[in-house]
């Protein structure tokens, strides 16, 4: 009798382990390379809205997304953080170009300090962050439809001059 108890306690444990394994969701990686975050459910904004994001986990806010009546605005939040979001697409019209899932987010992008989200076909919008003149790179995953910005996940490279690939935030 006290065999069978001690069985069913055992199963029990292990039935209990795996119900926590498979219910866990990994919303946040921060380890010396690098730096993911995945809202879940997605951010919202609609119009006066606005979301700071901390890109690197570094403690101070890097780009901002706004919501207003006339569009949606993805920003730097200032000049004194080397920030900039690709891929720039615009002479004079600040607009932004969608980046496509696994693409190759480098050096070898347009690069501005911000645009109008004006299309509803972006899911990637690139990071750059300049340091002693070498570059970081990493991606935001947005997504525009019935007038709402929604912010999905993020992630940053904290190693300079590593290429990042869309949609990608774990390396081995
Ligand atoms: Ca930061």
């Amino acid at each position: 009798m006290k065999k069978i108890l001690i069985l069913q306690l055992l199963f029990l444990t292990l039935i209990s382990c795996d119900k926590n394994d498979f219910s866990k969701e990994i919303l946040e990686i921060n380890d010396f390379e690098q730096y993911y975050k995945d809202f879940s459910p997605d951010i919202q904004l609609t119009v006066n809205d606005s979301l700071l994001i901390d890109i690197d986990k570094n403690g101070t806010q890097d780009v901002i997304f706004k919501k207003t009546n006339s569009g949606s605005w993805v920003d730097r939040i200032n000049d004194s953080i080397n920030i900039s979001i690709g891929k720039f697409i615009g002479s004079g019209s600040g607009n932004v170009d969608s980046i496509a899932y696994n693409e190759i987010i480098d050096n070898t992008q347009e690069w501005y300090f911000g645009f109008n989200l004006f299309t509803q076909t972006i899911n990637y919008i690139g990071v750059k962050k300049t340091v002693d003149n070498q570059s970081l790179f990493g991606w935001i995953k947005i997504n525009i439809n019935d007038s709402i910005l929604h912010i999905d996940s993020h992630y940053f490279r904290k190693e300079p001059d590593v290429l990042v690939r869309a949609g990608i935030y774990k390396y081995n």
